[in-house]
This record gives C-alpha cells, structure tokens and sequence, in this order.
C-alpha cells in the first residue's frame, strides 16, 4: 500500500473509533499534513474531552539540581557543590510549601535531579512534612529514575519504595525521564539513566498500588520517527494493562545550554504534527498535556486545536528545568484568567481541575 491509502485507512479507522496500527502511526509521521492531522486528532479529541481544555492550580518545588546522572540533553544538572548547584534541606523545602498555605494550590509537583546520596527515608521525610503543611493538595512527585535511584541508595525494590512513600502522602507520580524507551537511542542522549524497561515498570508498580501516573516523550534530538512510533506503543501496551497514566506530555527538545545544541529544535510546525499524532495513536491515555513552559504560551494554545486539552497549570514557582533549556519564560507562572483566556480564545471550555481530572470548577 502507498502511503496516500495508508493515509486514508487511519482516516477512516479515527472515523470509526478504531485503532491506528505502529505502521499506520509511522505514515502519518512521515507523509500526513498539518491539517489532516488537526482533523483527525480533533475528532479523537472531541470524543474524549469534549470542548473541554484542562488546567490546575500547583506549584513545582525542585529540591536540588545535584545529579548522578549526564544526561547530555539536560541544562539543569551539576555536580554537588559546583557551582550553580543547589540542594535544599528539608526545612527549607518546608518554608517552601508554607508560602503556599492558603493560597489555593490543588496540586505540589515535587522534582529535581537523581541525588548521588540520599537515601529514602529523606524522601519519606519530605512528603510526609509537605503533607502536614498542605494536608488537602495532592503530591504529585519524583520520576521513575529519581525513585530508581532512591531505592537503589536504600537497597529496597521501587516498588516497596513507593509503597513506603504512599503511607506518606505520595499520591501519583509525573511522567519524567522516559526520553524516548528505546535504549539505543538512551545510549546516546541519557546512558546512565533507568533503561526503557525499567521506565515501564517502574510506572506499572505505581498503578498496580494505585498511584497514578504521567507519560513524557523528550524528541526532536537524534531519534527517528521510528523510535517516537516503538515509545508511544510501549505506553498504549502498558496503558491496556493497567490504565494507570492519566496524560501524555510530548516534550520538544530545547537546545540550549547543554552537550545536544549542534542538533537545534524541531519547528513549531513538527511540534504540532507530534502533538496530533501522539493523540491519534495514545488512543487509551484520556489527557494530552500542552506544556506551556517548555513549548510556549503561543504553541500551547494553537496545540489545543491538534489534540491537546490540558494545560497543565498555573506552575507559580521556580521550575528551572526548562529556563535553563532555553525556554522562553524565565520565570514560568500564569494567574487562572489567563489560562481561562487562552481556553476562551481557542473556543473551547476552560475548567479548573483537580490532579486525577476531576472539575472543581467549569467557567
Ligand atoms: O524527563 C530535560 C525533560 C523532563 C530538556 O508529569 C527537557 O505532569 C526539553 O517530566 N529540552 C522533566 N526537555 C519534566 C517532566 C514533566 C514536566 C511537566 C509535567 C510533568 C507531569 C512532567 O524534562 C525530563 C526531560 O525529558 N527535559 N531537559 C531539554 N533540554
């Protein structure tokens, strides 16, 4: 078959609610049109999420940019003590979440580096604490590499650590640290990092304890189509066996700062043709994130028109994982009127949410 039946096949299949296959997936990568696919993950969209578009209220505390790790696409990370390091205690990380009591935050979003040293119980210690200052916001935190290591440096199995930090508070987990699950392409952007099966398992044990989860995609580096096609599956395999990710989040690789810059950055175009694609093919992830502080205010909203309804939120913090990226907002923060706008002017229905997507208020 040409890639113009191929094409028309997976049309018809979004038509009919059936399911795009990984060489169907690989054809509207490689040969489908910005419009075509905007249409097409539009209907699945619409089938989802309505006219709906997604947005919480939460604030990212990154407890340190220490890292064992070199990852070769990350602006962030330094040895400890170097300069340009940070590595917060715990009371003040707590300092950090009392500015916060009161203010209306639905959701804490813990993450920072894969610390060489500490062990789990300061972990426990520091949701348990963020727990006592903010008893009613849900803690979303630590990467599947962040908990790899955690447990490594206590010499338990991931899954007994994150069963230990549930009986503290702990109650999803975010998508970080997936890159692309193909470990030669791992080998190259992140060799020290948790393998791709380990990635997946790590987040299997999350949802078999009912703790839900977050999926990212980092591409537009050294990967191929072929390789985002082999990601996206092992997430839809996963999600058919435990349905524990509630939203996908594609992350566009910034440049600047770190050892990948010669590579430069996919178009704002190839940004929204992997957002429809990654929603036509994630059929079984319900939400798909626009991240507006790593792909742009301007990006995020035109890409709630090619299968994005969540917005992620009003971030209200320092989150200097994509500042020192080369994002464009130094200090990434939006009030809910702008995000209520951003929605509004798209055409769609704003809606304040809770972490596991539940409204708490529809404008
Ligand atoms: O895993 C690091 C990415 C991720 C770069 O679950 C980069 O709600 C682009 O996972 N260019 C961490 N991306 C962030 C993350 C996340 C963000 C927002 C919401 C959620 C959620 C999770 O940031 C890393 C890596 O893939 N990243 N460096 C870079 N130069």
């Amino acid at each position: 078959m040409g890639a113009k039946e191929i094409l028309n096949t997976a049309y018809k299949k979004v038509i009919d609610n059936k399911r795009i296959t990984p060489d169907e997936c690989l054809t509207l990568y490689r040969s489908a049109a910005l419009p075509e696919l905007g249409m097409m993950a539009n209907t699945i969209r619409g089938r989802l999420n309505g006219k709906y578009v997604y947005f919480n209220r939460n604030v990212h505390i990154e407890p340190t940019n220490v890292c064992a790790n070199r990852c070769l696409f990350c602006s962030y990370r330094r040895d400890e003590h170097q300069e340009g390091s940070w590595d917060l205690s715990l009371d003040e990380i707590f300092a950090i979440a009392r500015q916060y009591v009161g203010s209306g935050i639905t959701e804490v979003h813990i993450v920072g580096g894969a610390h060489p040293r500490r062990t789990l119980d300061f972990y426990e210690s520091m949701v348990s604490g963020v727990r006592r200052i903010l008893p009613g916001v849900h803690i979303k935190a630590f990467t599947a590499e962040e908990l790899r290591r955690m447990a490594q440096q206590s010499g338990l199995p991931v899954g007994a650590a994150l069963a230990r930090l549930k009986r503290c508070g702990l109650q999803s987990i975010p998508g970080g640290g997936a890159e692309i699950l193909n470990d030669k392409i791992r080998a190259r952007i992140c060799p020290h990092k948790v393998t791709a099966q380990g990635w997946l398992d790590v987040h299997r044990s999350a949802h078999e304890q009912g703790i839900a989860s977050n999926a990212t995609m980092l591409y537009g580096h050294v990967e191929a189509y072929e390789h985002r096609v082999e990601h996206l599956l092992r997430l839809r395999d996963l999600q058919d066996k435990t349905g524990g990710f509630n939203a996908f989040i594609p992350l566009k690789f910034r440049k600047a700062n770190n050892q990948l810059s010669a590579l430069g950055e996919v178009s704002a175009v190839e940004e929204l043709r992997n957002m429809a694609v990654c929603r036509i093919f994630l059929d079984n992830i319900p939400h798909i994130k626009a991240y507006w502080p790593m792909c742009g205010k301007a990006v995020a909203q035109l890409a709630l028109s090619f299968g994005a309804d969540d917005m992620d939120g009003t971030i209200d913090d320092s989150t200097k994982i994509y500042s020192m990226a080369g994002a464009d907002d130094k200090t990434p923060r939006m009030t809910v009127s702008e995000l209520r706008e951003m929605a509004r002017q798209s055409r769609f229905t704003p809606v304040e949410r809770d972490s596991l997507y539940r409204a708490v208020k529809q404008y």
